[in-house]
């Protein structure tokens, strides 16, 4: 897959050289490049905001710089990222869809945001998404970029083990994952739960199941809703 970054910020997606990422960059799985946007100026200021139009606080990104830079780019394959808190949930299975695509170009905004004709122009030649992290307020959309290759970088294939892929999901169903354990087995007079030193799978799958359960309807009762739940479930809930 190859993902390009612009942003007035470069450094700050200096992460990406790092860890898993890094790597998966370093096997030629994920092509990244970063782009500085204000290579795309031409005043002697190099500048990339103005006032809004309607008026109101803070700065919008002018077009004409991200206008360049898309203009370079952008292939025939692109799709074009824009992280906002006005976008739509970034999600597993929107990681999923992302990690699909053969080329992302990432445009994550300063201030108030990106003059609204960027993407509107870009819209009429590749497909556009714009997506939030959640419901805050973050400085910039750099952060966001970072949470969302990352989140995508795993699901390309060759960067996971198969058996790790595998589980991608595929057992949880949609809940949270049971809490984890590993030695020593006392540990500041607190025991691992005498279950998982049994060595009995099938109790041990079920207690983690129930674990599950009741962690997903204690935190997150909203993806209760949607997982599929079988009768022995029920009970865990019902007890
Ligand atoms: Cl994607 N960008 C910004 N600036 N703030 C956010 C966000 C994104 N997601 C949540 N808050």
């Amino acid at each position: 897959m190859r993902v390009d970054v612009v942003s007035i910020f470069p450094e700050y997606l200096a992460p990406l050289e790092l860890s898993l990422i890094g790597k998966a960059r370093g096997l030629g799985i994920l092509e990244l490049q970063v782009h500085d946007l204000r290579t795309w100026t031409n005043d002697v200021h190099r500048t990339v905001d103005d006032t809004p139009y309607g008026g109101g606080p803070g700065m919008v990104m002018r077009p004409e710089p991200w206008g360049r830079a898309l203009d370079q780019v952008a292939t025939p394959e692109s799709t074009l990222i824009v992280p906002t808190p006005a976008g739509e949930p970034f999600t597993q299975r929107v990681a999923h869809e992302l990690a699909d695509l053969p080329h992302l170009i990432f445009a994550p905004g300063r201030y108030e945001g990106i003059d609204q004709r960027v993407l509107d122009h870009a819209a009429t030649r590749m497909n556009v998404r714009e997506v939030s992290l959640g419901d805050y307020v973050l400085f910039g959309g750099e952060v966001a970029v970072l949470v969302i290759v990352e989140a995508i970088t795993r699901l390309l294939p060759g960067v996971l083990g198969n058996a790790d892929s595998l589980v991608e999901e595929s057992h949880t169903g949609g809940l949270l994952e049971a809490p984890m354990y590993t030695k020593p087995a006392v540990w500041r007079e607190q025991p691992v739960p005498e279950i998982l030193r049994s060595g009995d799978h099938g109790r041990i799958a079920r207690w983690r199941r129930a674990q599950a359960v009741l962690r997903t309807a204690e935190r997150r009762p909203d993806l209760l809703a949607a997982a599929d739940l079988d009768k022995r479930d029920l009970d865990v809930l019902n007890e």
